[in-house]
């Protein structure tokens, strides 16, 4: 039985990683930071928390990092944890670069003098390309972060390479394109709209505020993602890979298809911070913008080419954009029903 560690295990991927490598018949030990409570919503909703190891892991922390890997002697570590938020990453820039940049090095530190035969997995990630360079972004196109967040990844990815290259490790780093799914988190964008959508419908909320309507993402299907990350550990050699749709569609767009997915049309009026989207057929209005959600540098275009993980791990997406916004918005209309009818 081979043996996993997860970082992140209570975030969105960290959930359906573990479903995916329970599935495989791995024994999954699941590392979280101590928080005066371990939420394992996620991991109870796939029905898998109660499959897991759990193991206290702060990537702050090197000496609690080192014993954990050295006690489990995993076979594959997976690093999804991180400060995620790219927003909050300019509140709080060196808290972020302490978890999300020198925890992938504390962990790769633990590993070379624990067992350089343990395969590690990088979460990287698409806001690397930040102010893209080049159209569609593929694993050779040159970098360019446009936030604490995103140099904060940077380097956890190139200190990865370095490390493969000189040490001869076993080291992967997946570059992930946006991907979503029912577990996101609310503060991202996709899941903030499905959420506060259901929550309009039924009537326990007036409006949604939001930032920059005009940004790009190429938004994926979580669930096939990860599949994604556990095939590159799986290969002869290490190696990088960008994982993506391939398309890319605004955050207006996302917004009016989630509104339609519930039966309401969408009708956009005014420029900027003045604009509005109001309820095509009542006039309500139903969606206006911030200042506050706008950020210092912005991410305005990313389209992803995983061209290469199609030829080399024969992985393709699957879910299109179109079911992507349905399954979400679904999901939080049943959601949002239940914690009302309780
Ligand atoms: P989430 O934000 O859902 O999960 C992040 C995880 O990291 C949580 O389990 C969180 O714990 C944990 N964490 C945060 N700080 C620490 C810390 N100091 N010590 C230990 N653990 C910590 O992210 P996702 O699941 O969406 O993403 C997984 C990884 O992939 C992240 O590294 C993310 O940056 C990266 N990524 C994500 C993409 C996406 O579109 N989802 C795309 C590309 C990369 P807690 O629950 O306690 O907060
Ligand atoms: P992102 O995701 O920054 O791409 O990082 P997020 O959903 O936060 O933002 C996407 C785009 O939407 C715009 N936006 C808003 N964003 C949020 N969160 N809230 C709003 O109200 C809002 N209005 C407009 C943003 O400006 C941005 O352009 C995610 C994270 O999962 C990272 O960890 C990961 O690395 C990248 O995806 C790939």
């Amino acid at each position: 039985m081979k043996k996993a560690l997860i970082t992140g295990i209570t975030g969105q991927d960290g959930a359906y990683l573990s479903r995916l490598l329970l599935e495989k018949g791995y024994e999954v030990y699941g590392a979280f930071r101590r928080t005066s409570d371990l939420h394992l919503n996620k991991l109870k909703f796939l029905k898998v928390a109660d499959k897991i190891k759990y193991v206290p892991l702060e990537l702050h922390e090197f000496t609690n990092i080192y014993r954990t890997i050295e006690k489990i002697q995993p076979d594959e570590i997976y690093n999804l944890g991180a400060q995620s938020f790219v927003a909050v990453s300019f509140e709080i820039p060196i808290f972020t670069a302490d978890v999300t940049a020198l925890g992938a090095l504390r962990i790769l530190e633990a590993i070379r003098d624990i067992n350089p035969k343990i395969k590690f997995y990088q979460a990287s990630s698409s806001e690397m390309f930040g102010r893209v360079q080049e159209t569609p972004q593929n694993e050779k196109t040159p970098f360019y972060p446009r936030s604490p967040y995103a140099a904060s990844k940077l380097f956890a990815h190139w200190i990865t390479v370095n490390y493969r290259e000189s040490y001869g490790m076993f080291l992967c780093s997946g570059i992930l394109f946006n991907h979503e799914s029912p577990l996101r988190g609310f503060e991202f964008v996709t899941r903030k709209t499905t959420h506060s959508v259901a929550r309009i419908k039924y009537g326990f909320q007036d409006k949604i505020i939001l930032g920059n309507l005009d940004s790009r993402r190429d938004w994926g299907y979580a669930p096939e993602y990860v599949e994604a990350m556990w095939l590159m550990i799986q290969q002869d050699k290490p190696d990088d890979y960008v994982i993506a749709t391939g398309e890319t569609h605004s955050v207006r767009e996302f917004v009016e298809l989630a509104f339609k997915n519930a039966g309401i049309d969408i009708v956009w009026s005014g420029k900027g911070v003045d604009e509005k989207g109001k309820d095509k057929a009542s006039g309500r209005i139903l969606i206006q913008v911030a200042p506050e959600f706008f950020r210092p540098a912005e991410v305005d275009f990313l389209m992803g080419d995983y061209s290469k993980a199609k030829e080399k791990l024969g992985w393709s997406p699957k879910t299109t954009f179109k079911e992507l916004v349905r399954i979400m918005v679904e999901h939080d209309l049943v959601l949002i029903q239940k914690e009302n009818q309780r």
